[in-house]
């Protein structure tokens, strides 16, 4: 057999440009290069092996952190078809990738983390960074990385690579399974030769599959929506990344049955159409939330069922409601008991419509969900001219920016009372159009979030919208927007502070404390003195941005059409009346109250919630057995 001899860090860099994916017409491969910030933990290993492969392009960034987000906004937009691998030394830079590989795998996106580790050879121990352990020797930093990451391997021995390598590309490329995959590289092992089986390093091509469900359970499905009066449709994020959003308004359309979406899933279906109800849960739109309390058959599709999504279990309030789930992930598709089908969203709505021929919820049905559809979006444009203030109110905002964007243009929010509101208001027209990590709701996505996304599709604009307080989290990626040429919008909220969780707060009868942007008042010893005074149009000059500071509608709509123009990353910063807020519609969430406390606004709140709890609700299983099926197969028997 052929070999060649490299050091570990150098296969693997070998071997990630030779993956390339499959799906339909579409193959590419499957790394865009890789995000990495060097210490002694990978120096000389991943460094070095990048130095001498410049066509597997190097990209720094600021913070570990900000790179995996970078990664995963940018799998999410390629529909996990492609994205990149990222590389730290050992210790925090390392750990630094932990909160965004949990969100890589709670939104179910692929990205590929290389930490650096402790030295394989123990000898020199401890390393710089090292965390030791009494216990054992066996044990690093990076074993964080274990709950987050679908798949996670260390590789002590150069040789490991050729049986990790492909394992890690199994997980990456699976519909079903993909997340974070970890490959923790000890320091030395890196920079060790072998002499590697040049079979690993051909170019290799992993088809993702478009695996169809069960028949039987197929035609049980369809028979449950033929004998269905209420059904409805949750779309997910599964929708869109199998690219089904065609074939989901085909199904709808043919059939009658209403589209409702989750944040993963808005863009399923354009929001005018008439069988659209827009956003599902708690920040749904009353059309959704009224047919979903009703419906006696739910068809989720590409869903986790999240308790935003489920409005924590009091959503679905019909005695007799079914679930249908069609979802790639077995896990998935079992949730609230429904009828499973294990399959790919595109290829199982195809089988749908089929074993549907003729079914149709009929005209009053149709027409109901096209009269929530007109009096939602007239709702929309009462919150997007509501002329409050200055300060204006966050929804004249979403409306300006919404105006101004394209139809392709993209969106882009994660965190605070931005998601709630984009997932009510947002007028998506674009499949690719509404970009929310609501999985992981991780207060600094937004701006290495937009990068990505940015990166996967240049052609659009990318409309960052952030709160103030997910900004001072991690504002620093714009310095990498500079360096890579990649122009951002970004449109800075500034309301003092966490105004999603100071409604929150006000809401379980705590006031909103902790959460106003305030200097210690000397008398109170509290957080209630004066405003603190940040000056973010200096911040974000200082990193490298255009900033455009507008005060009013007027000159936010003047400052969206000058960035425009721009061709660098423009942040525009505008104040909101914090209070001025976008109400819930027919939902509630659970927040768990404090069952004592000595405060009456808390004990109020606490009796608010022992009613609501109430309606929260168990789904069991209601597979009763089919008799005439159940008779036959004893003949069968007999
Ligand atoms: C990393 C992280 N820490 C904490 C939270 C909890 N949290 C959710 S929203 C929020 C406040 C966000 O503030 P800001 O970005 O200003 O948005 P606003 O609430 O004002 O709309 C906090 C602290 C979170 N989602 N992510
Ligand atoms: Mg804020």
């Amino acid at each position: 057999m052929p070999t060649i001899r490299l050091t570990m860090a150098q296969a693997i860099i070998r071997f990630l440009q030779n993956q390339f994916v499959k799906r339909d017409e579409y193959e590419a491969p499957f790394f865009a290069g890789c995000w990495g910030i060097f210490g002694h933990g990978n120096v000389a290993g991943i460094a070095q092996a990048l130095q001498q492969t410049p066509e597997f392009r190097y990209y720094q960034t600021r913070n570990e952190q900000a790179m995996v987000h970078i990664a995963a906004a940018y799998a999410k937009m390629k529909n996990r078809l492609q994205t990149f691998a990222c590389t730290t030394s050992i210790g925090p830079g390392a750990t630094n990738m932990v909160t965004p590989a949990a969100g890589a795998t709670i939104n179910r996106l692929p990205v590929l983390l290389l930490p650096g580790d402790i030295f394989a050879r123990r000898h020199v121990a401890p390393v710089l960074q090292q965390l030791e352990m009494p216990y054992s020797q066996d044990i690093s930093v990076n074993d964080c990385f274990k709950p987050v990451s679908r798949y996670w391997d260390r590789l002590n021995r150069p040789e490991q690579a050729i049986s990790a390598l492909p394992e890690a590309m199994r997980v990456l490329t699976s519909p079903a399974d993909t997340g974070a995959v970890t490959l923790a590289l000890p320091q030395d092992v890196q920079a060790e030769a072998y002499d590697y089986p040049e079979e690993l390093f051909e170019h290799r091509v992993w088809t993702i599959p478009r695996p169809r469900p069960d028949a039987a359970l197929l035609s049980r499905a369809a028979e449950w929506i033929r004998s269905s009066r209420k059904p409805l449709i949750i779309a997910g994020g599964g929708v869109i990344y199998s690219q089904a959003t065609g074939a989901l308004r085909e199904f709808a359309e043919q059939t009658g049955i209403p589209v409702a979406e989750t944040q993963a899933g808005k863009g399923s279906m354009p929001y005018d159409h008439p069988l659209s109800l827009g956003a599902m849960g708690v920040t749904g739109t009353p059309g959704a939330n009224i047919t979903a309390r009703e419906a006696d058959l739910v068809i989720g599709i590409g869903t986790r069922y999240s308790d935003f999504t489920s409005a924590s279990k009091t959503a679905f309030q019909n005695a007799a409601v079914r679930f249908v789930n069609v979802n790639v992930a077995e896990f998935d598709a079992y949730k609230q008991a429904a009828l499973p089908l294990v399959g790919d969203a595109l290829v199982t709505l195809q089988e749908l419509a089929s074993a549907l021929e003729g079914y149709d919820t009929g005209e009053t049905y149709r027409a109901r969900a096209a009269r929530f559809n007109r009096e939602w979006d007239a709702e929309v444009s009462r919150i997007y001219g509501l002329e409050h203030g200055p300060p204006i109110s966050q929804g004249e905002v979403i409306g300006a920016v919404n105006a101004a964007a394209r139809p392709r243009d993209v969106v882009l929010c994660a965190a605070g009372s931005l998601p709630g509101d984009l997932h009510k208001l947002w007028r998506t027209r674009d499949t690719k159009g509404y970009h929310l990590e609501y999985g992981y709701s991780c207060m600094g996505y937004e701006i290495p979030g937009g990068l990505g996304a940015k990166m996967a599709d240049p052609s659009r604009e990318v409309y960052v919208m952030v709160g103030d307080g997910s900004y001072l989290m991690m504002a620093q990626e714009i310095v990498t927007s500079i360096q890579e040429g990649y122009k951002l919008t970004v449109i800075l909220i500034n309301n003092y502070g966490f105004a999603s969780i100071g409604g929150l707060s006000q809401s379980v009868g705590s006031g909103g404390f902790g959460t106003h942007y305030r200097y210690r008042h000397p008398e109170t010893g509290q957080l209630d003195g004066e405003r603190l005074p940040v000056d973010f149009a200096a911040n974000a000059r200082s990193l490298g941005a255009h900033v455009i500071e507008a005060a009013d509608l007027p000159s936010l709509v003047e400052a969206l059409k000058a960035a425009k123009g721009q061709t660098e990353t423009t942040v525009i910063t505008i104040e909101t009346d914090r209070e001025q807020r976008v109400p819930g519609y027919e939902s509630w969430w659970d927040v768990a109250v404090a069952e004592v406390s000595e405060i009456e606004s808390v004990r109020q709140a606490r009796s608010d919630y022992e009613e609501s709890i109430k309606k929260e609700r168990y789904y069991l299983p209601k597979f009763r057995p089919n008799k005439r099926t159940y008779t036959s197969a004893k003949v069968g028997l007999a």
